[in-house]
């Protein structure tokens, strides 16, 4: 048996670790001879729920779970943590505005980062999946001094999918004929789902849909509003298809990347496309071999993506001005 890996979920009791966890322990995560610890973290009022998801994983018996730790205290959390999962976060109440909601999660993001950086394995990957997820993602990355900022991703990986998924029925075909797609910018509805660069069985997207009114309207918004529709009919957030997010992302950066294809997910830009140095924007990724990757270069950008893709990153520029005392 392998050496187990240690992976942190914070707002573990909630309902994407609720979907999350028993993926992850029963080996989806990390293939079938990995086993796993789970550090479980969430805040005092959720600590008794939490008892309950680990009576069930208990009763799960996983033959790759080697322990489980719940707790609330950060430090204990983290520790030894190869992979930190920051799914908790506040929800946006009642008349809360969205700087509200930054400055809130800002502060517990700090505080997070903070504690990767005294308590984790030096080589902790984390994933940010707690909305504003890129710039909660920001503010962790900003306060884990000396952990590199290539270390941090943040989720739009459920983005990729939905929008796989939407153009495979529209074109009647399988969503493994769909490859190639990429979320640019931010995890918000200003997000930029590319049919430009994607494929449908190795071909231009536009071979096989060739409704451009529908491509450049009702696609793109049906992906940017996928989270709110979800909602209406479901009475509540996407929380399984979002934790299949979370184990795809991992999947796609700790596995190399199929030839000539790519992966959604926001990392820390250095520039590439134009975007901005240091923020936090889904661009296409890919890994050669499972612990390094890269920003795919050389993607056609044409003026209607270009535009797209400025809006959404505009938007990353206002949310890290309004988080900027914590970038300290
Ligand atoms: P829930 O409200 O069901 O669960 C959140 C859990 O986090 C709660 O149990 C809460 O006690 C805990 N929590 C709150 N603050 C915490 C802290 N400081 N430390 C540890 N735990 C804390 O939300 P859920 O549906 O699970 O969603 C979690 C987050 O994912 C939300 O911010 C949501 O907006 C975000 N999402 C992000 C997505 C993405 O693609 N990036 C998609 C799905 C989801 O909307």
């Amino acid at each position: 048996m392998k050496d187990p890996i240690t992976v942190s979920v914070t707002g573990a009791a909630g309902q994407i670790g609720y979907a999350l966890l028993f993926r992850i322990a029963s080996g989806a995560m990390f293939g079938p001879e990995q086993p796993v610890n789970l550090r479980l973290i969430e805040i005092e009022p959720g600590m008794k729920a939490l008892a309950g998801v680990v009576m069930e994983l208990d009763d799960c018996a996983f033959p790759l779970l080697n322990s489980t730790v719940a707790t609330s205290d950060l430090a204990e959390g983290f520790k030894g943590a190869n992979w930190a999962l920051l799914v908790g976060s506040v929800p946006r109440g009642p008349g809360m505005e969205r700087n509200d909601l930054l400055g809130i999660n800002g502060k517990i993001f700090t505080g997070q980062g903070q504690a990767i950086a005294a308590n984790a394995a030096s080589d902790v990957r984390t994933l940010v999946v707690g909305n504003p997820c890129n710039t909660n993602c920001l503010i962790a990355m900003n306060a884990a001094k000396g952990v590199p900022n290539n270390q941090f991703f943040a989720m739009t990986r459920l983005d990729e999918n939905r929008a796989k998924s939407q153009l495979a029925q529209k074109a009647g075909v399988h969503q493994n004929a769909v490859t190639n797609l990429c979320i640019w910018g931010n995890h918000s509805a200003t997000q930029y789902p590319d049919y430009t660069n994607a494929k449908i069985n190795g071909a231009p997207v536009t071979d096989a849909i060739s409704d451009t009114e529908w491509l450049q309207g009702e696609f793109i918004k049906n992906v940017q509003q996928r989270g709110a529709a979800i909602i209406q009919a479901r009475g509540t957030s996407s929380a399984a298809s979002a934790a299949n997010g979370v184990v795809d992302t991992v999947r796609s950066l700790t596995t190399p990347t199929p030839d000539g294809d790519w992966t959604s997910v926001a990392v820390c830009s250095s520039g590439e496309y134009g975007i901005e140095a240091g923020l936090i924007a889904s661009m296409p990724i890919r890994t050669t071999d499972g612990k390094t990757w890269e920003v795919v270069e050389g993607v056609e950008v044409d003026a209607f993506s270009q535009g797209k893709i400025d809006a959404s990153v505009a938007e990353l520029q206002m949310e890290k001005v309004a988080v900027a005392d914590l970038l300290v």
